[in-house]
């Protein structure tokens, strides 16, 4: 039962996403909360909100004052540089986590289908698998595919499990931007190194230096974008396809009335893949129009659905603050959900409108959700009885169901390979159209808009803008996750989103027929990024490293630890990179003072923060141009 608190709260406010704003009208007329409401009725802490609290040790919990952050030490004595700086690094580990884990389960994947065990998946593209292995330093000349994925395998475990030395993707790092992580010794070895030590380093009474401390945060968040966050996407290209540009619909309206929805949800693409062959499969094509359904609906939500979506051309619902308002239309017969960004309210919501959630991955069960588990050895055995469950479902379906018709057509897909052969005229094309373009000045610089949507925003709304606001500026955005979603819905990954555009990178997107805005997959698919800046750094003309070039980040809407973690790997790796919302340091301390400002006089880039889409717009144009004239192109 919801609150009457926010019922005065028009739904305009909410979000921008028409086809949300609807659900979330209808879940008031039905006496049902969201997130939306949730954030409504509770203040965030503003003590926890500005890191000023610590609770490792049970002296404390300790509180200081944000208003006045040096009047006063912890129990122990530690200062609020130290609170902040701890609290930081256990939001870099529990990201790094995340997406390592994630990586490792592909890799686990991988090894098995590469020694035979798993015969329901295989290796879709041998190109990209020869490519990765050459990138380093793997020999593939006159080998086989099976040879060169075994000492692939053998290789990228060390991005796990390595207890000295370096990373095997520190071989695709810029040599300049290595040299700097060198100098000051955060090269990463094996994520379950790096992520032990910070936290061992943060625990009571270790490390108290919030300039070392960082330092292991950069150690630990270079370990997952260069590390797990990279081997997923490479082997997920390697097992299921490198994405080029397919056309796509997204938003609600994807899903169908007569037919049985079916919606994945969460990260890790092999339970999509499998849910791919499960509903093409004749006999339950047959068992659904026997239940009165003219077909099978299959649609993804959140990087799941991003992954699939750049992979296969599957439609995708919407993002991360539409999961719960999906399941109000009533018509979704099944969602299956595998680990992160899964909100535990989905249970009630899906409760009330008699749809099965269904928890499939060991690490992640829900409280009132039905768990059917699924395993990489027999992986239809889960998908098939899923698929079972949503047409019975479909065939008793009791809530009354409310489609909203909004639907979007967009292009996605962009992965470094197709962007290479896109503006460089082969699958080996290259980076320097681009490096031309941006020298000449056509293309200003390149931004990276990702990440999250939060209710603590309006809902998509400072992705929209902020994207807009860059491109009008002729900035070339790549985008990731829930951002490449709230794009879409507004229309701008489309070619004709061109006219949007400021006249040099129209003019560009008119050469190429490409849109200004380009979605390159899932939060993993963040290290399409790190490539693609390595490869402008390598076709030269704009620097020596990463940190030279006229490029920036964003995450305008992030909720998650995930997203902490990919922010500062960027800054790790030299980017310049705004986050929205609310950024978990007290302004004015020495700790503030070390990632927004002298991490960059250290050869990396930096952090900054603003929660206006026009403002954050500023921050990284000015950047961009900062960084043009220090190359010498703007006179
Ligand atoms: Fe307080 Fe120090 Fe314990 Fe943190 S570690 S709770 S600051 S006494
Ligand atoms: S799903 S981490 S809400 S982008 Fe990757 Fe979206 Fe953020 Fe989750």
């Amino acid at each position: 039962k919801k609150s009457d608190k926010d019922k005065e709260i028009p739904v305009q406010d909410f979000t921008t996403c028409d086809a949300t704003q609807q659900m979330i009208t209808k879940g008031r007329l039905d006496g049902v909360d969201t997130a939306f409401d949730r954030a409504a009725n509770m203040k965030a802490c503003p003590i926890g909100a500005d890191s000023a609290c610590c609770k490792h040790c049970f002296m404390g919990p300790c509180r200081l004052n944000a208003k006045d952050p040096y009047g006063k030490v912890g129990v122990c004595g530690a200062t609020i540089d130290t609170i902040m700086a701890r609290n930081f690094a256990r939001m870099v580990a529990s990201g790094a986590a995340a997406h390592t884990d994630h990586g490792m389960s592909m890799l686990d994947l991988f090894r098995e289908v590469v020694n035979g065990k798993i015969k329901d998946y295989s290796i879709k593209d041998t190109q990209k698998l020869e490519a990765v292995a050459q990138s380093i330093g793997i020999e593939t000349e006159g080998r086989s595919a099976k040879e060169i994925a075994v000492e692939l395998y053998e290789a990228l475990e060390s991005t796990y499990t390595a207890v000295e030395g370096e990373i095997p993707f520190a071989k695709r790092v810029p040599p300049k931007t290595l040299e700097t992580w060198r100098k000051h010794g955060v090269v990463p070895r094996g994520a379950m190194r790096e992520i032990m030590e910070i936290m061992h380093r943060t625990h009571m009474g270790v490390d108290q230096d919030y300039t070392n401390i960082t330092k292991q945060c950069s150690r630990t968040a270079l370990a997952d974008g260069w590390g797990g966050s990279m081997v997923a996407t490479e082997i997920s290209d390697i097992l299921f396809g490198t994405p080029s540009p397919v056309s796509i619909e997204v938003n609600m309206g994807v899903l169908k009335e007569d037919q049985v929805n079916i919606i994945i949800h969460g990260h890790e693409p092999n339970l999509f893949e499998s849910m791919i062959e499960s509903v093409n499969e004749p006999t339950f094509i047959e068992a659904a129009k026997a239940a009165g359904a003219k077909g099978i609906n299959l649609a993804g939500m959140c990087c799941s659905g991003a992954e699939v979506l750049v992979r296969h051309g599957i439609p995708h619902a919407g993002n991360f603050m539409s999961t719960e308002a999906v399941l109000i239309t009533g018509a979704v017969d099944i969602m299956a959900v595998d680990v992160q960004c899964i909100k535990q309210g989905l249970v009630k919501v899906a409760e009330c409108y008699g749809t099965p959630l269904i928890t499939t991955n060991p690490r992640c069960r829900i409280e009132g959700a039905t768990h059917i588990e699924f395993n990489d050895h027999e992986p239809k055995k889960s998908t098939d009885e899923i698929v079972i469950k949503a047409i019975s479902r479909f065939k008793n379906r009791k809530a009354k169901v409310q489609i909203p018709q909004n639907v979007n057509i967009g292009v996605h897909g962009f992965s470094h390979e197709y962007i290479n052969y896109m503006l460089g005229g082969s699958f080996r094309g290259s980076y320097r159209p681009l490096n031309d373009n941006i020298i000449n000045g056509r293309i200003r610089g390149v931004a990276g808009v990702v990440g999250c949507t939060n209710p603590r925003v309006k809902q998509d709304h400072v992705h929209i803008e902020l994207v807009k606001e860059l491109i009008k500026n002729d900035v070339l955005v790549l985008q990731t996750g829930c951002s490449q979603i709230a794009l879409a819905k507004a229309g701008l990954t489309t070619p004709e989103a061109a006219h949007l555009a400021g006249p040099g990178l129209r003019e560009v997107c008119e050469t190429v027929g490409m849109p200004p805005v380009l979605g390159l997959g899932s939060c993993v698919d963040n290290s399409r990024i790190l490539i693609a800046a390595s490869e402008m750094v390598r076709i030269g003309g704009l620097g020596d490293s990463i940190a030279d070039l006229p490029v920036a980040g964003c995450a305008p809407e992030y909720m998650s630890e995930k997203a902490i973690s990919i922010g500062h790997y960027f800054v790790a790796s030299g980017v310049y990179t705004v986050f929205g919302v609310t950024f978990p340091i007290v302004q004015g301390t020495r700790f503030h003072k070390h990632l927004f400002e002298e991490l960059e006089t250290m050869g990396f880039g930096k952090w900054g923060f603003a929660i206006e889409p026009q403002e954050i717009a500023r921050l990284m144009i000015n950047h961009i141009d900062k960084k043009r004239q220090a190359l010498g192109l703007d006179k």
